[in-house]
């Protein structure tokens, strides 16, 4: 039986990274396959785009899953591309059901591009992300791409009956009003705010928001700075401006009673350490030469700064 999970964060294309880090761990390819006699990985999620190695990390990963070796939750890298190749229904005044802007489009080139030349392959792979699981609750932690929230999962489990979204739902998910799209923008994005004042601000990536991302772990927050987490920090003057009263009960807040919980998503940088006792990011920007970073689970309930490990990515990933 597994004595152990090793937490792997986003990989996003970086394949020969991946198969680094495993190594690095004690995974081995025995008939085809990377395993652990002891040990299982859970895959955060965002296998997909950007990467020059897209294909090599999807068999990679897909092969784990289906030998056993590893668990996966969905990404929302891989709901945005299954979403920009499903054709809309008729009756949305769109051909696709994710609108194939340039934004969009360029999000998911090298996914589409590395896989021109295998267009039944790829498809298998869409059929393969659309039921992959969106939270994984195990005994001793937790595992969600962006951001859990119990009283949503509650809800979603109530009205689906299980943990994935499946390919009849999908259609619904990209309505902005339905309680699919709010859950799956919650667990595969994470919290947000809305800047006060109808504000909006421009991004390190060019793109103007009026929203901004939040912790979800800040006990009683009382300024915008409290609870800001993105790497663009807020205009001067919102930073250090009191949160209003409704402000405040929109944010979600995971106590350090809870299990510990593991997330990917938000592009962190530096030395990968836990973000509070209980949560821990894995994005460490593999695919920006940031780190391919894991951390090795036990049963702890404090996780250990000791149990991280990670590969640096070289520009030789490219
Ligand atoms: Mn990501």
């Amino acid at each position: 039986m597994h004595q152990g999970y090793d937490l792997i964060g986003d990989i996003h294309g970086c394949g020969e990274t991946l198969i680094e880090l495993l190594e690095q761990m004690g995974y081995s390819k025995r008939g085809g396959v990377y395993q652990h006699p002891k040990r299982k990985v859970v895959f955060l999620g965002d296998i997909v785009d950007r990467g020059p190695h897209i294909r090599l990390a999807c068999h990679v990963v897909r092969d784990m899953v289906d030998g056993g070796h590893a668990d996966i939750v969905m990404g929302n890298h891989e709901y945005n591309v299954v979403t920009y190749c499903t054709e809309a229904p008729p009756g949305m005044r769109q051909p696709f059901l994710r609108p194939h802007t340039k934004r969009n489009s360029f999000i998911v080139e090298q996914t589409l591009e590395q896989f021109a030349n295998y267009p039944h392959e790829f498809n298998e792979f869409l059929d393969w992300f659309v039921d992959l699981p969106l939270f994984l609750d195990y005994e001793h932690f937790r595992v969600v791409h962006a951001c859990w929230d119990q009283g949503m999962i509650d809800e979603y489990l109530m009205r689906y009956g299980d943990n994935k979204l499946h390919r009849n739902m999908l259609a619904e998910s990209v309505n902005t009003r339905s309680f699919i799209y709010k859950f799956l923008d919650r667990m595969l994005r994470g919290t947000s705010l809305k800047l006060p004042d109808g504000r909006a601000m421009t991004a390190k990536d060019g793109m103007v928001r009026q929203f901004f991302r939040t912790k979800f772990w800040e006990d009683e927050p009382e300024r915008y700075s409290d609870v800001v987490f993105q790497p663009d920090p807020l205009p001067d003057d919102i930073e250090h401006a009191l949160l209003s009263r409704e402000e405040r009960e929109q944010l979600l807040f995971y106590g350090p009673q809870e299990k510990p919980l593991f997330i990917g998503h938000y592009w962190m940088q530096g030395l990968p350490a836990p973000i509070v006792p209980n949560i821990a990011c894995l994005d460490y920007s593999a695919v920006k030469y940031g780190r391919l970073a894991a951390y090795r689970m036990d049963t702890e309930r404090s996780l250990q700064p000791g149990k991280f490990t990670w590969v640096r990515v070289e520009k030789s990933e490219r």
